[in-house]
Order: C-alpha cells, then structure tokens, then sequence
C-alpha cells in the first residue's frame, strides 16, 4: 500500500514495475552513469536506468537507501567523488541548494572528482545562482555541466514519464540521451546558458503549487458550507478542471491520505524560489506569495514531509 515508509524504496518499487507496461526500447550508452540522490525521485528514475541496461552506480547520504538498488545490478559508491571518478556521466538529484552545494563543494564531494571531460548532470530544483555557481566550479577544473531539472514527480519518475529540461553543453545533452529517454517521456534542450532550464521549472511548479493551494482551499471551502467534498471532487473531475493534479490530489484530500508523491517543503521551495525570481525581474506574483504563505503554514503544522496535498490541512485549519 502507498503508506509504506519513503525510505525503504524496495517493496513500492517493485510492485511498480511489476505494473508496468513493456519496456521502451532503449539501446543504453555504453558510458558508465553515476547517479548521486535516491530520494523520491531518484529511486524511480535510477530504476530507470537499470531496466533499460545502463551501468549505474549509486550514492545516498543514507547509504540504508542503496541496498534495492544494488539488489538489482547497480554499483555503489562510497562518496560523490568516488562515483565521479569512476563514471563517464554522473547525475544528482537532491533536496535543495543547501543539499547540492554539499554534494558539490563537500568532503569527497563532486567536485574533488571532477579531472578533463568527466560530466555532471544537475537534476535537483534549485536556484538559478546556485546552480550556476555549481557549473562554474565544475566547468573551471574541466568538467562538462548540465542543469537539467525534471517535472513530475513520484509515479511519473517510477513510470519512466518525466518531462526533463535541460540547458548548459549540448553534447552532454547529446550524451544522455539513452538516459534520458529512460527517465522520461520528452526531454527539452532550452539553450546553452545555464539557469532557463530552471527559470522555466520553477514556473511550471509555481502554477502547479497554487493551483493546489487553490483546491485545497475550495475543498475546505466546500466542508465549511455543508457540501459534500466528495460531490465537489465529483464536479470537478467532470468538467475543464478535470486533470491529474486535481483528480489525484482531490482523491488525495478525501481520503486524508498524504503520503508524499512530492513532498510539500520541496513545494515551498520551489515557490519561495519562483517568488524571488519574480522579485528580480519585477513580476508582480499576488497569487503565488498568498499560495506560498499557505504551504508555510502546513510545513508549520508538521506537514513538510507530506504531500503537497496536504496543504489541505493548512487551508482547513
Ligand atoms: P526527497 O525524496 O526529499 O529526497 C531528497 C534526497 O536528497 C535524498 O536522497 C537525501 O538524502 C538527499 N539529501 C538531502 N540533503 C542532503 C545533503 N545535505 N547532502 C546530500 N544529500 C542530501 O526529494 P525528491 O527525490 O522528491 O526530490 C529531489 C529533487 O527533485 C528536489 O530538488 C525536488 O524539488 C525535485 P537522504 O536519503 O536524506 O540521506
């Protein structure tokens, strides 16, 4: 069931796949892949990798978090340098700047193992200075870089469904492409600058937040004034709303079940950092400062390492 435990990927994984149509056919690179970072994310789209016969080798700050993966054919490195060192292309995708720049600039991080040619992919949402700060070090000792975050979260990264967009070296991109064709289902080359593969993430996660935030309140909305929510979700499902985010997250929210599929503080992030872009640019953002300030209410209620539907419980409060 999906309240088994984040942390322990293994049973959640393999029923997944089990369910999962046939294999796309994927002819993967001989280069050797690292990837750094088995969260939510990471443990689908590593999965990924290893189905559609890529040589990966894995690291995890929790290193508890690696054993499913090495059970099925992954190798297992022992710090980001490490796997650097002995991989031709080495992915990460982690929880937040703070989280990148110690896997980068860390003991035994990235960087260390950085030598002529070695390639980084950076898959985690972060902002757009740190992840250029990121492809400058990286560049400066002979690195090749590419930022690459992704858009979809739990199912669509077990399912192999992601949507990756990608800026920095076109050949790294070139690169990837048998990687990425296993994590997703289309991949964006948006330039050679580093920082609009993340300005357009951002956006798309800014809207997806508010609207959540925004269901979130009319679901609440509909309990205060006598409607039956699960009329409401009803409505919603049959008209122009009708779409997963507000299917899902509506069943989500009926059933109180807020096991993350994106975890709500990586939602808040992803606002606070889409507001302070706005900031720069001078966009005004009404809607998403107000989504925000509620996502910071849920994480206050204990909600951060829920879903982003829970931010249900801050609306209902
Ligand atoms: P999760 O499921 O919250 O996983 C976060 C991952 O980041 C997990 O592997 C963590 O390791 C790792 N992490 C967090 N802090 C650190 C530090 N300081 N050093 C090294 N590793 C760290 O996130 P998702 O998979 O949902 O999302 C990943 C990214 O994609 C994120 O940017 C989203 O916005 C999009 P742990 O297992 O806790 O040791």
């Amino acid at each position: 069931s999906s309240n088994a435990a984040v942390s322990s990927a293994g049973t959640q994984i393999e029923e997944s796949l089990l369910a999962k149509p046939a294999s796309k056919d994927i002819i993967p690179t001989p280069m050797r892949i690292g990837f750094l970072g088995l969260g939510i994310m990471g443990q689908g789209m590593v999965m990924n990798l290893l189905r559609s016969g890529h040589e990966v080798t894995v690291w995890n700050r929790t290193p508890l978090k690696c054993r499913e993966f090495v059970k099925a054919g992954a190798l297992k490195g022992n710090c980001p340098s490490e796997v650097l060192q002995s991989c031709d292309i080495t992915f990460s995708c982690v929880s937040d700047s703070t989280a990148v720049k110690d896997l980068v600039f860390g003991n035994s991080g990235v960087l260390q193992g950085i030598s002529r040619g070695k390639c980084y992919v950076e898959m985690s949402t972060i902002d757009e200075e740190t992840m250029q700060d990121v492809a400058e070090a990286i560049t400066a000792r002979g690195g090749v870089f590419l930022e690459a975050p992704v858009v979809g979260s739990r199912v669509p990264a077990l399912e192999g469904q992601l949507i990756i967009l990608a800026a920095g070296d076109r050949k790294l991109f070139d690169d990837c492409y048998s990687c990425f064709e296993a994590m997703a289902k289309k991949s964006l080359y948006l330039g050679d600058e580093v920082g609009g593969a993340t300005r357009m993430k951002l956006i798309v996660n800014m809207v997806m937040g508010t609207v959540m935030a925004s269901l979130a309140e009319g679901m609440a909305m509909a309990e205060k004034v006598g409607l039956d929510q699960e009329d409401v979700a009803e409505v919603l499902s049959l008209g122009s709303l009708s779409c997963p985010t507000v299917i899902h997250k509506s069943q989500a929210i009926l059933n109180q079940k807020y096991d993350p599929h994106f975890p709500l503080q990586h939602q808040q992030k992803d606002l606070r950092l889409a507001l302070q872009l706005g900031d720069k640019v001078e966009q005004p953002l009404y809607v998403a400062a107000s989504a925000n300030e509620l996502y910071k209410k849920a994480r206050r209620l204990g909600y951060g390492d829920g879903d982003i539907s829970a931010v249900y419980r801050a609306a209902s409060a």
